[in-house]
C-alpha cells in the first residue's frame, strides 16, 4: 500500500522508490527544538523550554529511529522527566496504533492511533505519521518527529531539569561524531533498509556493499579507540546501536544483509554487548519483536510471513 506524493510513490514504510529501483526515506516535517532556555534551536520555532514532566515521548519497540531516542532517555536518566508511551509493535491500516489490553497504551490521551496525536497538534497535518514523536503537554503540539534532533535535545537541553551530566556530543569530538553520524546514517541505519527494499539487483548490491564497508570501517576504528569518536561513548555510538542490535536477528535475513554477521566482528560485537549491558539498555531491546516485525508478511519481501527460528544470539557478556 502507498500513495503518490509529489509525483513519487510513498509506501507505508515511508520510503520512496527512485527510477533505478533504489529506495529513499522521506524527510521529517516537524523540527522544533526543546532548549534549556526556550530559545529557538537550529530549525523551527522557539518556545519549548526544557522542563521535567512537560514533554512526552511516543515510540514503538521495533522502530530503530525511536530506539535511539529511548536509549538517550535512559543514558541521560530522563525516565521520570520525560515519560513515554509505546505504540503496538506493528502497523495497521491506521498506521501506528495503541493496544491497551496488551500494554501498549497512550498514557496521555488514551488515543487508539498515533495519527490522532499528530492531528491533535495540527488538525491540518498531512505528512507521514512516524515514531518517534516528542509531544509538548503545555502547548499541546508536537515539538519534533525527527529522531536525530530528539537525541540531541534529550542529550543536551535537560541537564538542569532531571538529566545527568553525561555529554554525548562534546565540543572537542564534534567533527568526528558528525562524520560518523553522517556515514552511519546513510550506509547503515538507512543502508539496511536500502538493501531490504531495493527493487533491482544493482540497487541491492550497492546498498549491501555500503553496509559492510561501514561495518568493516567501524571494526578498524575500534582497534584504535574504545568508541567510535574516541575514548568515550558519544551520540555516534548511540545511533549505531539500534542497527547493530537488529542486525543478526532481522537485517541479516529479512533485508539480505548477509555477507557477515555482527558476531563475526570481534571488536564490534564486544562493544555492542558492553553497550547492551549498561543499566537500563536491555529493557529497551526486544529480539522477538524485531524477528517477527521484520519478517511480517510483505507482498514483495516475505509474502507468506514465515518467521525464521534463528539465529539464537547470546548477548550476555559471557556469550
Ligand atoms: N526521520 C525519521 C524516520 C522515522 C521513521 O521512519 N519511523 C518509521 C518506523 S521505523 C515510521 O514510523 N514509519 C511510518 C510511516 O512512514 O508511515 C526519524 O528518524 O525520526
Amino acid at each position: 500500500m502507498g500513495r503518490l506524493i509529489d509525483g513519487r510513490w510513498v509506501t507505508d514504510e515511508g520510503i520512496r522508490l527512485l527510477p533505478d529501483g533504489a529506495w529513499q526515506r522521506t524527510p521529517s516535517l516537524l523540527r522544533n527544538w526543546v532548549t534549556a532556555d526556550g530559545a529557538a534551536g537550529p530549525t523551527g520555532t522557539g518556545g519549548f523550554k526544557a522542563e521535567a514532566g512537560r514533554y512526552h515521548l511516543y515510540v514503538a519497540w521495533n522502530c530503530p529511529w525511536a530506539h535511539r531516542a529511548l536509549l538517550t532517555r535512559v543514558l541521560k536518566g530522563l525516565e521520570e522527566a520525560v515519560p513515554v508511551s509505546i505504540a503496538a509493535p506493528r502497523r495497521s491500516d491506521q498506521g501506528w496504533v495503541f493496544d491497551p489490553e496488551n500494554g501498549y497504551e497512550d498514557r496521555l490521551f488514551g488515543a487508539r492511533a498515533l495519527h490522532e496525536i499528530y492531528t491533535r497538534g495540527d488538525p491540518d497535518y498531512s505528512g507521514r505519521v512516524t515514531v518517534p514523536v516528542l509531544w509538548d503537554t503545555e502547548r499541546e503540539q508536537i515539538v519534533s518527529n525527527e529522531s536525530a534532533d530528539i537525541v540531541r535535545m534529550l542529550g543536551g537541553a535537560f541537564n538542569g531539569v532531571g538529566a545527568n551530566a553525561e555529554d554525548f556530543y562534546p565540543a572537542a569530538l564534534r567533527p568526528a561524531i558528525d562524520a560518523w553520524n553522517d556515514r552511519i546514517h546513510k550506509t547503515l541505519n538507512n543502508g539496511v533498509y536500502r538493501a531490504g527494499f531495493a527493487e533491482s539487483q544493482e540497487a541491492y548490491a550497492a546498498a549491501v556493499a555500503d553496509v559492510f564497508e561501514t561495518l568493516d570501517a567501524i571494526e578498524a576504528q575500534l582497534a584504535e579507540t574504545s568508541y567510535l569518536a574516541g575514548d568515550r561513548l558519544t551520540e555516534a555510538d548511540i545511533r549505531l546501536f539500534p542497527t547493530l542490535v537488529r542486525f543478526d536477528v532481522a537485517y541479516w535475513s529479512a533485508f539480505k544483509c548477509n555477507i557477515r554477521r555482527l558476531v563475526d566482528y570481534p571488536r564490534l560485537w564486544a562493544s555492542a554487548r558492553a553497550f547492551h549491558a549498561r543499566p537500563g539498555i536491555a529493557e529497551t531491546v526486544h529480539f522477538d519483536i524485531y524477528k517477527r516485525g521484520y519478517h511480517s508478511p510483505s507482498p514483495k519481501r516475505n509474502p507468506l510471513g514465515i518467521v525464521p527460528a534463528g539465529p539464537i544470539v547470546d548477548w550476555s557478556l559471557a556469550g
